[in-house]
Formats: structure tokens, sequence, C-alpha cells
């Protein structure tokens, strides 16, 4: 990737001036998580920005992890450098379905993964991740009774590991879904040794031939303490750049989707975020990120309640 060094200079400059900080996701380009003050998945990034002293927070992302940094940090100002910046998954759970869905399922927890819009945050009882989704879930009574949105099949993967009366809501990931099977058998087949890491918003598939399933930071540890010495990686590729840089004598191949043998599999929305959007961004203070006041007082609550588990299970 050729680097613009003099739009980096110029954002240095900025993010100075005005007291603010980057903020980038592992699915960014290398040029992002290059410059940025902290990388991480979007729990990790809304639970720096409610520590960071910082007036702006620059979340270079996608659109829901903006709105969980505004949940969490309401008193800051967020920003994203492209709004187009969606995601396949959290928009595969609209209000309205996922508001029928509980009514004509009543008497249920419903658990709901970081992944949704502020909307769906805010008809959820417990907020999850990818790395705490199974120990949620295990944290309430073995009888109770779940709804688990938006993605099919970390809520299907869930539901087998616990064995728990789950009712799984029907959406996906885009890019997880398009991981092409044939790709991974074969690169295995050329690694004899490898490891296959697969993110657990994979298709089942996938998950069966894994050696490991989990969240990108669950990832990045496995790949440190296992003595393994080649990864096939089953997620959004930008997530190499983390791997490579903690682990620079393994190598890390990253799997292509289902209509190509070769290549990436990336995530158009992700990689909507440029250096040079960040910069404009930065420079104008827009576009804001801005969530209803009656919203983030509900959506607070999963998220709240989710880090209380967390925190009392030492996770
Ligand atoms: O929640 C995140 O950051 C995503 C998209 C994946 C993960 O496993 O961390």
């Amino acid at each position: 990737m050729v680097v613009d060094n003099n739009i980096i200079e110029k954002i240095k400059a900025l993010r100075k001036e005005k007291n603010a900080v980057i903020f980038a996701h592992y699915y960014q380009t290398s040029d992002i998580q290059a410059i940025a003050d902290f990388i991480g998945d979007s729990l990790a990034l809304s639970q720096k920005a409610a520590e960071t002293t910082a007036d702006i927070i620059v979340l270079a992302g996608v659109k829901f992890m903006a709105e969980t940094v505004k949940i969490l940090s309401p008193e800051k100002k967020v920003i994203i450098p492209d709004l187009m910046a969606g995601c396949s998954l959290a928009d595969s759970c609209k209000k309205e379905d996922f508001e029928e869905f509980i009514n004509d399922n009543p008497g249920r927890t419903v658990i709901t993964y970081v992944n949704t819009t502020a909307d769906i945050k805010a008809l959820s009882d417990i907020a999850c991740t990818s790395s705490n989704a199974k120990q949620i879930v295990e944290s309430l009574h073995q009888d109770e009774k779940i709804i688990f949105g938006p993605d099919r099949n970390l809520g299907n993967y869930i539901k087998e590991l616990t064995k728990r009366d789950i009712l799984v809501w029907d959406g996906a990931c885009h890019v997880h879904e398009q991981f092409s099977l044939d790709a991974i058998l074969r690169m295995k087949k050329e690694n004899p040794g490898s490891k296959i890491i697969a993110h657990p918003e994979c298709e089942k598939p996938v998950r069966l031939v894994a050696d490991y399933i989990g969240s990108t930071s669950g990832m990045l540890s496995f790949v440190s303490k296992d003595p393994g010495k080649v990864f096939i990686v089953v997620t959004e590729p930008g997530i190499l750049y983390e791997m490579r840089k903690a682990e620079p004598e393994k190598i890390f191949i990253p799997v292509p989707p289902k209509y190509s043998m070769c290549g990436y599999n990336e995530c158009n929305f992700m990689k909507l975020i440029t250096l040079e959007k960040i910069y404009k961004s930065l420079k104008f203070e827009e576009p804001e990120v801005t969530v209803d006041a009656s919203i983030i007082e509900w959506a607070a609550v999963p998220i709240k309640r989710m880090l209380e588990i967390s925190a009392k299970l030492g996770l």
C-alpha cells in the first residue's frame, strides 16, 4: 500500500490541535491502524473511549461502533469519517421486526450482540460480544428462555455449546458468510501443520473444520500463545496487520470469498474509511454521530449489564 506521508502529518497536526483521538477497529486498513491512538474490537473501543480525556473521538470503523461509543460517552463528540460505513449484520435486524419477534415470544431474556443499532440495544436485556456470549448465556439460570440476535451463526454456535433454550434471530454478516470452505481446505492441504482459526459469525461447515473459534481479540491472543507457525485466518483480513505486528515470525494466510479461489474477503463498509476521509472529518468535525438521549438511556442498560457480568466473572 502506498502511504501518503503528507496526509499523515496533516492528521497528526489536527489531532493535536483539536485534542482528538483516532480509534480504529481491527478490520481497518493497515495505514489507518498505523496512525490510530488505539486499535481494538468494538467493545474495547467503546470502553477506551469512555476513559479518554480527548474532546473528539474519530471512530475509524462502522456506524454501530461509533454509536456504541456515543452511548457510553454521551458527552463526547464522536465522529465517523463516512456515515455510509454501515454493517450488514446490524442491518439484518430492524427495530420493528425485532420488536415483533420479542412480542411474539414473551417471557424470554433478550441477549444481543454489540453489532446492533442503538434501537436494538434499547430493546435488549443484556448485550454480549463474540468473546463473552457463551459466559453471558451461562450466567443466566439454566431454565431461563432466551432470544439471541442478530447473528444466526454465532447464536446457533452458542446454542450448541450451552444447550440452552435459545431462539435465534435470522441475521448474518455478509463477509463472514462468504468465506470459501473449498479454499480453506485447499490451503490446509498446501500448508501441513497449519491451524485454521475462524470467527463464530462463519457458517457451520467452516466452524467444523476450525482448530480455534473466537472473536478478533480471542484470535489475537490464540496466535500469540499457540506454538503453531502458520495460521489460516477466517475473518476480515484487516486483522492480519495486528497479527503480523505481534508475531512477525509467524505466517498468516487470509481466506478468499466463495466466488474467488484467491485474494481477500474484505468488508466493503469497513474499507469505506480512508486516511483522506479521516483528515476531512477532523478538519470539519463531521459527520458527527448522534443518538437520541431517550435511546441512549435504554441502550446503555444492556451494555452496562454485560460489563457487570463480565467483571463478576473476571472476563
Ligand atoms: O465486535 C467486533 O469488534 C467485531 C466486529 C468482531 C469481533 O469479534 O471482535
